[in-house]
C-alpha cells in the first residue's frame, strides 16, 4: 500500500547497517553530504556514550542514484560499523572453529545472559528460542536508527522540493525543562550510573491540506505519524497538538476556529491545538507532534535481573551505553516523520519523476482556496 518504503538490516555490531528504499520518484537531487550531516546530528547530544566516539557515521549510495540525482530505481544505502573490526570473531557471519581455544574465548566473552529489564533480552530470547542474547541484542538496538535517519534524509530531499521546512527541539530531560538544568540532571544521573529520559517537539510546516484521509483507518495521517515514531526504540508515547492536554480541555478550548484570508485566497486557524491535522488528513497547518522516550534501560549500575542460562537472580547486563540519548531521538523521530509525509505526498500527487508529482501538485493547490 505504502508508496515509499523501506526495509532495514544490520546488526549494531555487525559489519555494516542496510537500508533499501522503493518509491522514490526519479529526478530528486540527493545530497550524500547531507544526509551525512544528519547522520552526524544523530551521534551527537548531551549525554551520549563511547561508542559515539568510535563511529563516523557516513553513507555509501549502492544504486537507485546516478550523478547525485535519483532514476526511480530502489535506492540501496550502507553505512558501515566501524566498530565491527573489533567484533570479526563473536559477530562472524561464517562458521567459526569453537575447538580453537582463542576463538571459544572471544565468542564466550560477548555471550549474554543477564537479561536486561526494559529491552528486548528476555521476550526477544523466549520468542526466537536464543540462549544467546546477543542474537537479540544485536539486531534489536538503537543503532538500527542510523538506517532510518539516512532513510529519513532522502525523504526529506523529496519533501524539500515542495518547499516543506522541519525542526525538532528537546522540551524535557527527566524533570529538568532549562538546557542547564537538562545537562545537570544528566552529568547527576551519569554519576549515579543511572540513565534518563524525555520529551521533543517535531515541527513540520508548508504541508499542504489533505494528505491522509477519513475513509480508512489505516489512510489516517495520525495514525501513521504515531505508529512511526512510536516503532523507533524507547519511544512510549505520541502526541499531536495539544495532545495529551485535550482531557482536560472544553470543546471551546480545544479546537481551532476557522478564518478566510482573502488576500491569499486561503483557510487559516489563529491557532494549532490539532496540531495540523482533522479528520485524519493534514489541514494546512503547522504538523505538531510531540514524543516521549524513557530511559535507555542499559545501565552502568543495573537493576535485578535473572541469568537465563542458571535461572538464578543477578544484576543485569551492562556493556556500554548512553546517559541520556532524547536529542539523538529527535533526529530520528524527524526522519520517520519525514518519510510518513514523503508517502503521503506520493499518494496523494503520485508520479514517477519529480516534473510529474509537481505538476499534480501545483494543480491541487492551485483550486485549494
Ligand atoms: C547506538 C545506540 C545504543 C548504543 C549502541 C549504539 O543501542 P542500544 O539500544 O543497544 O543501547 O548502546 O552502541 C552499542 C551497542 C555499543 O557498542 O556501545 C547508536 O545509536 O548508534
Amino acid at each position: 500500500m505504502n508508496k515509499f518504503r523501506f526495509l532495514t538490516s544490520g546488526e549494531s555490531h555487525g559489519m555494516c547497517l542496510n537500508a533499501i528504499i522503493e518509491g522514490m520518484p526519479a529526478n530528486v537531487a540527493i545530497d550524500c553530504e547531507f544526509i551525512n550531516e544528519e547522520l552526524a546530528k544523530r551521534q551527537q547530544g548531551y549525554g551520549r556514550g563511547a561508542r559515539m566516539q568510535i563511529e563516523t557515521d557516513k553513507v555509501q549510495i549502492k544504486s537507485g542514484v546516478r550523478f547525485g540525482i535519483t532514476t526511480g530505481a530502489p535506492i540501496c544505502l550502507e553505512i558501515q560499523n566501524k566498530d565491527w573490526q573489533n567484533w570479526t570473531i563473536p559477530m562472524s557471519v561464517a562458521h567459526v572453529d569453537e575447538n580453537d581455544p582463542d576463538i571459544l574465548e572471544a565468542v564466550k566473552e560477548k555471550k549474554i545472559t543477564r537479561v536486561r529489564p526494559g529491552h528486548a533480552d528476555l521476550a526477544g530470547a523466549q520468542k526466537y528460542n536464543q540462549k544467546d542474547v546477543r542474537n537479540i541484542l544485536e539486531r534489536s538496538s538503537a543503532r538500527e536508527t542510523a538506517s532510518r535517519v539516512a532513510v529519513g534524509a532522502i525523504a526529506k530531499c523529496f519533501l524539500k522540493e515542495f518547499g516543506v521546512e522541519y525542526s525538532s527541539k528537546v522540551l524535557q530531560i527527566g524533570n529538568s525543562f532549562e538546557e542547564d538544568a537538562m545537562r545537570n540532571e544528566i552529568d547527576k544521573a551519569k554519576e549515579n550510573g543511572d540513565t534518563l529520559g524525555g520529551r521533543f517537539e517535531i515541527v513540520f510546516k508548508n504541508i499542504p491540506a489533505g494528505l491522509g484521509s477519513f475513509v480508512h483507518w489505516d489512510k489516517r495521517l495520525d495514525g501513521r505519524l504515531a505508529q512511526a515514531l512510536m516503532s523507533i526504540p524507547a519511544v512510549k508515547a505520541v502526541e499531536i497538538g495539544a495532545g495529551c492536554l485535550c482531557s482536560a480541555l472544553s470543546g471551546s478550548s480545544t479546537h481551532d476556529e476557522i478564518f478566510y484570508d482573502t488576500d491569499n485566497a486561503k483557510y487559516y486557524r489563529k491557532t494549532n491545538n490539532a496540531g495540523g491535522i482533522e479528520g485524519g488528513m493534514t489541514n494546512g497547518e503547522d504538523i505538531v507532534l510531540k514524543v516521549t522516550m524513557k530511559a535507555i534501560p542499559t545501565m552502568k549500575q543495573p537493576l535485578q535481573s535473572v541469568d537465563i542460562e542458571t535461572k538464578s537472580s543477578y544484576a543485569a547486563h551492562f556493556e556500554r551505553s548512553d546517559t541520556c540519548a532524547v536529542e539523538a531521538c529527535a533526529i530520528v523521530g524527524e526522519a520517520m516523520a519525514a518519510i510518513i509525509l514523503a508517502d503521503a505526498f506520493l499518494e496523494k500527487f503520485g508520479g514517477d519523476s519529480i516534473e510529474e508529482t509537481k505538476t499534480n501538485y501545483n494543480n491541487y493547490i492551485k483550486n485549494l482556496g
